[in-house]
């Protein structure tokens, strides 16, 4: 099964724009305790490189572009983010790497728990070595 899960994020569009609607336990497949955004990004910077031992996420690239990569231990794959059409479900104990991010790039980022930094496994041999199966 693939890492990568996008969403379908419908639009409502007419002469004036468009505008999406996110709403928690619909079409976000989870109750969402949490909101922020990633903008103003360095160019050359990459951003993540660590896992969430609880914590599911949806990212939508609202604004520009950028490149994620997701990894199980098992398998890396990767996805570019450039439609605020789109959301991509990212569950835990998923090592995330964003890369590439586009001047002007902004991501929507909505999570299911508060801010924990004692949910972060920010170093990836530790990931490894937390995974319930041993690589
Ligand atoms: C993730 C990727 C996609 C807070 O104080 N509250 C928050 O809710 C968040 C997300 C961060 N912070 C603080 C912690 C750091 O001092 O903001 C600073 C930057 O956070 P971090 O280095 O974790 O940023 P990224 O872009 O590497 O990772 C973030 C999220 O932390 C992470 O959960 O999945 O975006």
């Amino acid at each position: 099964m693939s890492l990568i899960e996008l969403i379908d994020l419908p639009a409502y569009g007419d002469s004036r724009g468009q505008l999406v609607a996110l709403e928690s336990g619909k079409n976000v497949p989870f109750e969402f305790k949490r909101v922020y955004y990633i903008f103003d990004t360095a160019q050359g910077v990459a951003r993540g490189f660590h896992a969430h031992k609880n914590l599911k996420q949806v990212l939508v690239c609202v604004s520009g572009r950028c490149r994620v990569i997701l990894d199980d231990g098992r398998k890396r794959e990767e996805v570019w983010l450039d439609n605020p059409r789109q959301g991509l479900l990212v569950c835990d104990m998923v090592w995330r790497e964003l890369h590439d991010l586009s001047e002007g790039c902004v991501l929507l980022v909505l999570a299911d728990e508060y801010y924990y930094e004692n949910d972060y496994i920010r170093n990836y041999d530790d990931f490894l070595g937390s995974l319930a199966w041993k690589p």
